[in-house]
């Protein structure tokens, strides 16, 4: 992708070095969706008075380790001191909460704002910050995503951050209530927190 870089890095790696490396680790798909998803983190960003080359990093490196293999993640969560209650779940839960450590070794980035909204992209939580929520709907909207109601969720929250977190929570809740899927706690909590309307 010659024309995306990343104007800083927060990491010793340079932009050309932590693009490289993210391409290595995922298809073509995933990668230009990590490139729409920095893209609209940026544009996010702008609207809430954020740093936009915090958000522009976060949310092209978001899901760095998504296609890392299964065996790979159940010795991390063994072997780095991760809750085992994670071995339950799957790659979905994994790859933001496990994906902060690979995050942290292979590309040294170490601000514990960006590890933070690593881990919290999949599932949300009752505490988010503005970088949290920044990449959580950005993840959400960005321009390769295509599902019922994604055009509402792209106003909501252009409109309004935190309505674009309630809209993405009870979007995806019921999604997975709908599939019989396992619900992580965060998932719900997150949802009471910042979906319910009353
Ligand atoms: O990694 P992406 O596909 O870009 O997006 P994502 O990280 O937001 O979510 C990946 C998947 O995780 C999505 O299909 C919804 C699913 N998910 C979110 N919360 C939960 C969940 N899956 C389960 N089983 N339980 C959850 O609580
Ligand atoms: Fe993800
Ligand atoms: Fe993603």
């Amino acid at each position: 992708m010659a024309d995306f870089s990343l104007p800083e890095t927060f990491s010793p790696l340079t932009s050309e070095q932590i693009i490289a490396k993210e391409k290595s680790m995922m298809d073509a798909r995933r990668f230009e969706h990590c490139i729409g998803v920095s893209r609209t983190a940026v544009k996010l960003a702008k609207l809430n008075h954020y740093d936009v080359n915090k958000a522009a990093l976060t949310g092209f490196i978001h899901d760095y380790a998504k296609q890392i293999p299964v065996p790979i993640y159940q010795q991390t969560i063994r072997e780095q001191g991760f809750d085992p209650d994670l071995l339950n779940y799957n790659r979905a839960i994994w790859h933001g909460i496990v994906g902060s450590w690979f995050i942290k070794h292979d590309l040294k980035i170490t601000d514990p704002e960006i590890i933070t909204a690593v881990k919290r992209h999949t599932t949300g939580d009752v505490t988010m910050t503005t970088l949290d929520k920044i990449v959580f709907v950005a993840d959400f909207i960005e321009p390769g995503r295509d599902f019922p109601g994604v055009e509402e969720a792209r106003k909501v929250a252009y409109a309004d951050l935190d309505a674009g977190v309630g809209y993405e929570l009870a979007h995806t809740l019921a999604f997975l209530i709908a599939q019989r899927a396992k619900i992580y706690p965060k998932t719900l909590l997150a949802y009471n927190q910042w979906a319910v309307k009353n």
